[in-house]
């Protein structure tokens, strides 16, 4: 029989004892960061708490928050709580405006990571029997990298595709007999897409299990993922910030991302007051890092909504789990003073039946009036030269949209294939009153 990789220590330990793992390594980062890091002693010296007043898990809440600006402010490496020599590798993530945040990993990080990692592999049933696909970006991006040594870890075969140059993804896939895929959801179906085109079927790749992460999606994307690569498809949750991919995954029972409690502290908060929230409320996701080195972080915001659960799950972990992330507060658009989110509209597409994944918004502002625009890409069945049956349609997800929404908006159809397609995170988009 062939062993999973699985920690068992660590991810079934009991809660009572794990608590007082966290708290240990809590304290030990506290001082790390008070001692190592100019801004964390002067923000921590700010709220007066010192690295002793952390006696216990409670007192987490009297730490400062850290946020991306303080990323950016201490670009490239003033936040690095070890010198230059010991780190062995930076990463960073690009974000939509300035300098980027730079984030570096010791040995013992990238150990740890690719521990994580693969712990997340096993979580999708990964094991060194699996030829696995690795199509997310490689680079300073942490998506290709983070899961590649995790899979090296388990003993899969890694085939390092990165992303891009759909065709031969597909070729790869079918050829090399690839029975796992990594990469973001949405380059997920445009290589289903591909796939489609060259005229290749489902039961001709061995695709058993796909990890995909990176960006929001929603459950009718995993079925419309799952049935069209014949996968079961996994959400694995990361940021740069706190380690890359590897930070939360989601177990057999697809209800929630278990987070690996014994490296990373998640809080929920009201993102308007910062106070701590209780298990199953919505709030902004933060997390405390307890192992790192390099780059440890302190009560970082990370802008995703989410709610925690601490409940018994099937699989045997005793994690807390996150909610799927429902989006970003930065994501969130307030249109006419309706909050709308993109997987909203994304759930209303797919749910309907009639639309394909691909869908872009556009938000403007004409005669001091927010305006929305949903440009829906329908399915090549839908696409006929029927004019009426499109205007029916155009009439069917324009009602749909609004009740869900709140909010009337303008409906666009587009040609199959028309919307741009990206190899990693979907651009949903654009809001020209920004521009
Ligand atoms: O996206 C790390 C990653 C790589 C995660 C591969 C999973 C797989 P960043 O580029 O720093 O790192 O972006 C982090 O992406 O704050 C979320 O907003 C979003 N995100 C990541 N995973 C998920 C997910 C990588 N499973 C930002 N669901 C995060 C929803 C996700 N959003």
């Amino acid at each position: 029989m062939i062993k999973m990789y699985w920690n068992e220590k660590y991810e079934c330990m009991p809660r009572e004892e794990l608590e007082e793992l966290k708290l240990e390594r809590l304290k030990q980062t506290v001082e790390r960061v008070y001692y190592n890091v100019p801004h964390y002693r002067k923000a921590m010296q700010e709220k007066g708490v010192e690295p002793d007043d952390i006696q216990s898990l409670e007192d987490l809440a009297h730490l400062p928050f850290t946020v991306k600006t303080d990323l950016r402010d201490n670009y490239p490496y003033s936040l690095f709580a070890a010198p230059l020599s010991e780190i062995v590798r930076i990463h960073s993530s690009s974000g939509t405006t300035g300098k980027p945040i730079v984030v570096g990993y010791t040995r013992q990080d990238l150990n740890n990571w690719a521990e994580l990692a693969a712990r997340s592999l096993g979580f999708a049933g990964i094991t060194k029997q699996d030829v696995i696909q690795i199509s997310y970006g490689y680079g300073l991006f942490t998506g290709g990298l983070g899961i590649h040594n995790g899979a090296e870890r388990i003993g899969a075969c890694v085939v390092p595709t990165s992303g891009g140059n759909n065709k031969r993804q597909v070729m790869v896939m079918k050829d090399f007999g690839s029975t796992a895929l990594a990469c973001t959801p949405s380059y997920a179906l445009v290589i289903a897409e591909t796939m489609e085109e060259l005229g290749i079927k489902k039961d001709e790749i061995k695709l058993k299990a796909g990890i995909f992460g990176a960006e929001p999606w929603t459950q009718a994307m995993r079925k419309e993922i799952e049935d069209r690569l014949g996968l079961s498809a996994h959400d694995i949750y990361g940021l740069s910030e706190v380690m890359g991919p590897g930070v939360a995954m989601e177990c057999c029972e697809k209800n929630g991302l278990h987070v690996f409690e014994d490296h990373f502290i998640p809080e929920i908060i009201n993102p308007e007051t910062g106070e701590v929230l209780p298990y199953g409320e919505v709030g902004e996701l933060v997390f405390t890092t307890i192992t790192k080195e390099g780059f440890p972080v302190i009560r970082y915001r990370t802008r995703d909504l989410s709610s925690l659960h601490l409940e018994e799950c099937s699989c045997g972990r005793t994690y807390v789990k996150m909610s799927r992330v429902m989006g970003r507060s930065d994501d969130m658009l307030i249109i006419r003073g309706v909050n709308v989110f993109p997987s909203q509209v994304e759930s209303v597409l797919l749910e309907s039946g009639y639309a394909s994944p691909n869908y872009h918004l556009v938000v403007d502002r004409k005669n001091n009036l927010d305006t929305l625009e949903v440009q829906v890409e329908v399915s090549d069945e839908m696409f006929s030269d029927k004019v009426r049956g499109l205007e029916h349609l155009e009439h069917l997800i324009k009602h749909e949209l609004e009740s869900v929404l709140g909010l009337s908006c303008k409906v666009t159809l587009v040609e199959p294939k028309k919307l741009p397609r990206s190899e990693g995170k979907a651009k949903r988009v654009t809001d020209k009153r920004k521009l």
